[in-house]
């Protein structure tokens, strides 16, 4: 991909379990110098351009945009599925007032491009099996509804003002490098950091409960790929469904124990089990296929293989 000196890019929530490592990969493509992250917090060990902000702050996030002539924000901050259910309305105000400060200041700043992650956190009860990309939507967490609302908003403004706001409903995202931040697919990654160090795993969502998952290497391929794409070739305004794999629990305790034959796992759902159940078990991606060329690459037994290298290196425990 040929970067493109002019422009700089601001991630906002940098440093998440997404932001840390789509940082490190935009910085790859578009130079150190082209990307400012952004978070609540310093990070513990600061590389290349950082400035500490909170969202919420309309100001303070005009100031950044300014200072640096942002052209693209990728907006990343958010209070997750399960964490958001402690807090119902404090989830609301942050993931919404962010996002509208986000809006706002890139239409009153000339900012070119914006990216929202979605998630499958926008499907309901009443949504099949495999969603549709058009499906109905009935979220059943906060965290949901402010995604779902996010993306009509991205719509209203792409409409509206010309805003060139492209999003993707993320199934679970799966990586080595960070931890997830309070989701309810957090165990699916929790559960490869206790089979490399050796310890048993209890499991908060039932052995069959199957959802959609994504690697983070083809996470973050999709994404840039999507803000790369020709603006024509962009149909959905509100968000589009992405799909990596689909497993369970169980499929995923057996992927491991190809690798780890004395990995143990138990089940003891708690209350995310129902937030699991109120999703989709796979996502029908084809018209992010179609539209700009997506294909994920990790298949689940692929994905472990990985997982285990990295968090053996990580661990400094011989493969
Ligand atoms: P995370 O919880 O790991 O990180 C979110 C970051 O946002 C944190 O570093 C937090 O400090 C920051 N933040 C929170 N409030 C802020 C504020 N007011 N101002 C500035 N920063 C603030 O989340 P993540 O997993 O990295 O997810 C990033 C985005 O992707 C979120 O919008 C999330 O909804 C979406 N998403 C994630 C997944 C996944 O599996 N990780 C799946 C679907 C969608
Ligand atoms: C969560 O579980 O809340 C997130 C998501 C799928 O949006 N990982």
């Amino acid at each position: 991909m040929i970067a493109m000196k002019s422009e700089c890019i601001l991630v906002i929530g940098a440093n998440g379990q997404i932001g840390s490592v789509l940082v490190e990969y935009l910085k790859e493509i578009y130079g150190v110098q082209n990307v400012v992250a952004s978070d609540l917090r310093m990070p513990d060990f600061p590389h290349g351009i950082f400035e500490k902000l909170d969202a919420t702050d309309a100001n303070a996030l005009a100031s950044i945009v300014r200072k640096y002539k942002v052209t693209q924000i990728y907006h990343l901050a958010a209070i997750l599925s399960a964490k958001g259910e402690q807090e119902p309305l404090k989830t609301w105000q942050i993931n919404m007032q962010t996002y509208f400060n986000v809006l706002e200041v890139a239409r009153e700043n000339g900012v070119s491009k914006i990216f929202y992650p979605s998630s499958i956190a926008v499907f309901g009860e009443n949504v099949d099996e495999k969603a549709e990309q058009f499906s109905y939507l009935d979220p059943a967490t906060v965290y949901g509804i402010s995604k779902a609302a996010g993306e009509n908003w991205s719509n209203y403004y792409f409409k509206r003002y010309g805003l060139d706001i492209r999003s993707l409903r993320y199934p679970g995202i799966i990586g080595y490098q960070s931890m997830p931040g309070g989701g309810t697919t957090d165990y699916a990654v929790d559960i490869y950091h206790k089979a490399v160090k050796g310890e048993d795993f209890e499991c908060f969502l039932a052995e069959n409960t199957r959802l959609p998952m994504i690697y983070i290497s083809d996470a973050m391929d999709a994404t840039v790929r999507l803000m790369e794409a020709p603006a024509e070739k962009i149909s959905v305004r509100t968000s589009y469904n992405l799909a990596g794999m689909s497993f369970s629990p169980k499929e995923v305790a057996a992927s491991i124990l190809k690798i780890i034959p004395d990995f143990k796992i138990t089940y003891k759902p708690d209350f995310r089990q129902q937030i699991a159940e109120s999703w989709p078990g796979e996502i029908d991606d084809s018209k992010a296929r179609k539209d700009w060329g997506w294909r994920p690459t990790y298949s689940l037994d692929k994905m472990t293989e990985e997982m285990i290298s990295e968090l053996r290196k990580k661990y400094q425990l011989v493969n």
